[in-house]
C-alpha cells in the first residue's frame, strides 16, 4: 500500500472509529500502526493515545504559529532554574568554549560538537510563543540550528524512532519522535532575541520545540541519543516529566 493511501486509511479509520465506537478502539488502531506515545497506557487513557495518533497522521507537517518582530514580549519571562553546578559555572566562566554536545546512539558518525561548530551550520530563527503548562506564555525569537540538520551531519539511521535529549542539570531529560525531531521549527537553540541564549533561558544550548508545551524545551543540553527503543531510558516513559505525570506528547 502506498504511504498516502495508508495514511488516508489510518486517518479515516481513526476518525470514523472514534465517532462510532469510542476512543478505546481508536487507541487500538493507533497501536496497530505504532502511533503510541511511550507513556500511554499509564495514567493516560485512550483519549491521549488518540490525540498523539491523530496529530501524527493528520497534522504532522503543521507549523507552530510565527509572530512578527513587534509582537516579541518585553522583557521575556524566564522560568526559575535550579542553582547551576560548579561544573556549569566553570564552563560559563570560560564563555562556554568548552561546552560540548555529545551525539550518539543510532548514528553513523557519533561525535561531540562545540557551540561554535553548531553555529557554523545553517541557522534558522523563528518568533514563536513558549507556553508553560502552568499557564503563562511569552513570545520570543529563537535562533539555532535545526535538529534535522544535525541529525544529517551525524547520519541518523533509518530505524531511529526517537531523539533523547539530556540536560547537564541532573535527572533532566526528555525525548521526541522523529517527526518532531525532523520538523523544520525544531531547533538546537543558541540564541534568543538577537543575543546569545541567556543562562536563565538555558544557555548555551537548549532544545526549542515550539509545537509542544514549554517543558519539552529542555535547557542546558549536552547530550543527544538517537534510539529505536525508548523503553531503555529511565522508567521507559520517554521523559523525566512523564515519570511525574506530565504528558510525554505535549502538543499545542
Ligand atoms: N533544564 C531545564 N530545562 C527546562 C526547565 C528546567 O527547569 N530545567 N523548565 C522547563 C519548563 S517547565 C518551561 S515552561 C520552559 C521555560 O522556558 P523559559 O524559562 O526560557 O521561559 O523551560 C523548560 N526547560
Ligand atoms: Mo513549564
Amino acid at each position: 500500500m502506498s504511504d498516502t493511501s495508508r495514511r488516508k486509511l489510518i486517518t479515516g479509520g481513526l476518525a470514523a472509529v472514534a465517532g462510532m465506537t469510542g476512543l478505546g478502539v481508536a487507541a487500538r488502531l493507533a497501536k496497530r500502526y505504532g502511533l503510541v506515545a511511550p507513556d500511554s497506557g499509564g495514567i493516560f487513557g485512550p483519549g491521549e493515545a488518540l490525540n498523539y495518533a491523530t496529530q501524527r497522521v493528520v497534522a504532522r507537517h503543521s507549523l507552530a504559529r510565527e509572530f512578527s518582530r513587534s509582537q516579541i514580549s518585553k522583557p521575556p519571562f524566564a522560568n526559575e532554574i535550579a542553582e547551576p553546578s560548579d561544573e556549569y559555572k566553570r564552563l560559563q566562566a570560560g564563555g562556554f568554549a568548552d561546552w560540548r554536545l555529545t551525539i550518539d546512539g543510532l548514528v553513523d558518525h557519533p561525535g561531540t560538537f562545540s557551540v561554535a561548530q553548531l553555529k557554523s551550520y545553517p541557522s534558522r530563527g523563528h518568533i514563536t510563543e513558549i507556553a508553560c503548562e502552568e499557564g503563562w506564555s511569552y513570545i520570543a525569537e529563537w535562533n539555532g540550528v535545526p535538529l534535522s540538520h544535525v541529525l544529517d551531519v551525524v547520519g541518523a539511521q533509518p530505524q531511529a524512532k526517537y531523539v533523547v535529549y539530556i540536560s547537564m542539570e541532573p535527572n533532566t531529560w526528555d525525548s521526541i519522535d522523529m517527526d518532531e525531531a525532523r520538523h523544520p521549527q525544531t531547533l538546537i537553540a543558541y540564541g534568543m532575541n538577537d543575543n546569545e541564549l541567556p543562562v536563565a533561558h538555558g544557555g548555551p544550548l537548549r532544545m526549542r520545540i515550539p509545537r509542544q508545551l514549554g517543558y519539552k524545551s529542555v535547557k542546558f543540553i549536552n547530550h543527544l541519543t538517537v534510539t529505536d527503543d525508548i523503553k531503555k531510558f529511565g522508567k521507559g516513559l520517554g521523559s523525566v516529566a512523564s515519570e511525574s505525570g506530565y504528558k510525554w506528547f505535549a502538543g499545542i
